[in-house]
């Protein structure tokens, strides 16, 4: 069983997660998400919309997701590596070379991020259309 890991913070659930989350799976067998707890976004300077338990129930709910784990730290993923076995790690490029310390651990791979969409970019879209009045309350 090929076993593979991503991490993220998933705020506001969009398209360009679940292909993330669709080609990493692809990779193997079974994928475990580390799925970044409000405490860490602080560090990560992210404010989410959804708490860390409405992110987890989103992500619980992907059929290409077979685990949701807490992501509390940067240095966590040595260790999880390790207890998981994992043989993948896989990440959107705009980590590319961040995480390649990992390739002693496990293969590394660097997926291309779905260009169009992200979640700031749906909070900026929402606010202008909010504040030019075009959004239905
Ligand atoms: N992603 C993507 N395409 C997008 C947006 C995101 O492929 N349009 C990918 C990112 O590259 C990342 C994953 O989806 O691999 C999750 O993205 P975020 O929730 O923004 O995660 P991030 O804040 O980058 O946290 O330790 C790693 C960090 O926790 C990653």
């Amino acid at each position: 069983m090929k076993r593979v890991i991503t991490y993220g913070t998933f705020d506001l659930l969009h398209y360009g997660h679940i292909n993330l989350l669709q080609r990493a799976k692809q990779m193997g067998d079974y994928l475990i998400v580390g799925l970044s707890t409000d405490r860490f976004n602080t560090t990560k300077n992210k404010r989410c919309y959804f708490t860390y338990s409405q992110r987890n129930k989103l992500l619980e709910s992907i059929r290409y997701v077979d685990l949701v784990i807490a992501e509390d730290c940067w240095e966590q993923k040595i260790e999880d590596i390790k207890y998981y076995r994992i043989d993948f790690f896989v990440m959107g490029d705009d980590w590319k070379g961040k995480f390649d310390f990992l390739r002693d651990y496990c293969k590394v791979i660097y997926l291309p991020r779905t260009p169009e969409i992200s979640t700031t970019a749906i909070k900026i879209h929402l606010r202008n259309a909010c504040s030019n009045g075009s959004c239905s309350k």
